[in-house]
């Protein structure tokens, strides 16, 4: 890489992610309604989102260290039911919405733009109850949710609708790993997607023609797919499905606002295999055709690729959620299995380590869809069992995995993709999903029980790269 080639462009956003129930805290006061997490972990007993991060409180200290830390982007997601505590309220609650003007008046103070999710895991309790998106009432809500957001909130500029559709099905209908999750169910979770495709299509609609000034888009989990032996037919063809599947099906709703033939053949084949079948209305497709040319921008979360074998098996599916290493097990009838390479680094929780996989994707939705101009990396990160030594966290690893990402998206901009930012997830430490506090991505490591908050080597490191726009190899 030349020295030119190692420049970012001069407006290229450095931020860092968070997501409203990982970070926020107080999950059932100031007037917030339940979501479907608060009773699962209640279940569970394992860990609890409160205080997690506690950033109801403390964001003004996160958004100094943004500040001082030359992170110029933050994505924060609203809680949905922190503004309609059940989805559909006549009346929304006056002190979730004061919450949300007083953290982008910090943000603004502080010069961090704020990019801005509807849903991030989150929906209300009372409409997960009814079936979630496999229920129309969500749509129309989520819909009715999202006009609300736009108008009450003119001072942020940077929408995203959704985050990671394809990481909800997936844990909801696939691999079960999430709130009343169901394993197996393709059929599911294809008709998922395409009904959170659709609400996602009424809500850009709704943002064009109420005017509203900036851009809207939509953040997909996206993971390239390779097969294991190119040269073997079997391989080459499980890569080809589960790409459709994590994502080709969600990228044509988003940019063509329709389904290929191929990739319905596929949706429809696998919805079978499940035992059911997919219902796509006409308006359905008409609201996505009509959409697609209004989306502005697209988020790339890209944690990691799959190397695909063929496989006849039954369906076989065990999540890593403890940090033992080669618990991970992925492999689905009529799809494939994912294999582990020994020449490939993976984390404590199995996610492979591929940087050139960023790459690849983002040149593929280049040379698929070459009139898309903005693309933001909106999550990429690491996650280790960081120690606290000494009052320093060493993370080297966690360098390394964001020089090597930041690396390869310098070749696909140098190459002519409209990158225009990158997002560490995630600024601090916060709560993950299925693993509570001990899997940490954080730039700033978060003491759980004091909430100090302080920086990893990653934060250094980051800021020299932000205030240099230069990557140093
Ligand atoms: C993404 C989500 C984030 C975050 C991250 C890491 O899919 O958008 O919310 O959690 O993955 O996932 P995990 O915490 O399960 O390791």
């Amino acid at each position: 890489m030349t020295q030119e080639d190692a420049r970012f462009p001069k407006d290229f956003v450095f931020g860092a992610a968070t997501a409203a129930y990982q970070c926020e805290g107080e999950t059932r006061t100031h007037g917030k309604g339940k979501v479907a997490w608060d009773d699962y972990l209640d279940e569970k007993g394992l860990f609890s989102a409160d205080p997690a991060s506690d950033f109801y409180h403390r964001y003004p200290e996160d958004l100094r260290l943004c500040q001082e830390y030359g992170i110029n982007g933050i994505r924060v997601s609203i809680a949905w039911s922190r503004i309609f505590p059940n989805g559909d309220d006549p009346v929304p609650n006056s002190e979730g919405v004061a919450f949300y003007h007083r953290l982008f008046a910090e943000c603004r103070s502080r010069g961090v733009e704020p990019y801005v999710t509807l849903h991030h895991f989150d929906s209300p309790d009372a409409l997960y109850r009814e079936g979630d998106f496999l229920n129309q009432h969500a749509i129309d809500a989520f819909e009715r949710y999202a006009r609300f957001c736009f108008a009450e909130y003119p001072e942020v500029t940077h929408w995203f609708t959704f985050n990671e559709i394809w990481a909800v099905v997936s844990n909801m209908y696939i691999e079960g790993t999430w709130p009343r999750g169901q394993r197996y169910r393709l059929d599911l979770a294809f008709q998922a997607m395409h009904n959170m495709m659709v609400a996602h299509a009424r809500a850009v609609l709704a943002f064009e023609e109420l005017g509203h000034p900036g851009s809207i888009g939509v953040v997909h989990a996206l993971s390239t797919k390779y097969p294991d032996d190119p040269a073997a037919a079997g391989d080459v063809e499980a890569a080809r499905i589960d790409d459709v599947l994590n994502n080709q099906f969600l990228l044509e709703a988003t940019f063509d606002g329709r389904y290929s033939e191929e990739t319905l053949d596929c949706a429809n084949r696998l919805a079978a295999l499940a035992g059911g079948r997919l219902e796509f209305l006409p308006e359905d497709l008409e609201q996505l055709a009509a959409a697609a040319p209004h989306n502005d921008c697209l988020g790339i979360n890209y944690y990691q690729s799959n190397f695909l074998k063929a496989y006849d098996g039954p369906n076989d599916c065990h999540h890593n959620s403890t940090g033992e290493k080669g618990t991970e097990r992925h492999a689905l009838q009529g799809i494939g299995e994912y294999v582990a390479r020994p020449e490939i680094p993976r984390t404590d929780w199995d996610w492979m380590i591929y940087p050139q996989g960023l790459y690849d994707l983002v040149m593929r939705i280049c040379r698929q869809w070459p009139h898309y101009k903005e693309l933001y990396v909106t999550e990429n990160g690491m996650a280790s069992k960081d120690r606290l030594e000494e009052g320093a966290v060493h993370d080297e690893e966690r360098i390394h995995y964001i020089r090597e990402h930041l690396r390869w998206a310098l070749k696909a901009i140098a190459e002519g993709a409209h990158l225009r930012g990158y997002f560490v997830w995630s600024l601090m430490d916060v709560f993950s999903w299925n693993n509570g506090y001990n899997k940490r991505y954080g730039l700033f490591y978060v003491d759980f029980d004091t909430q100090e908050r302080i920086p990893k080597d990653s934060a250094r490191w980051y800021a020299k790269v932000a205030q240099e726009r230069f990557l140093d190899t």
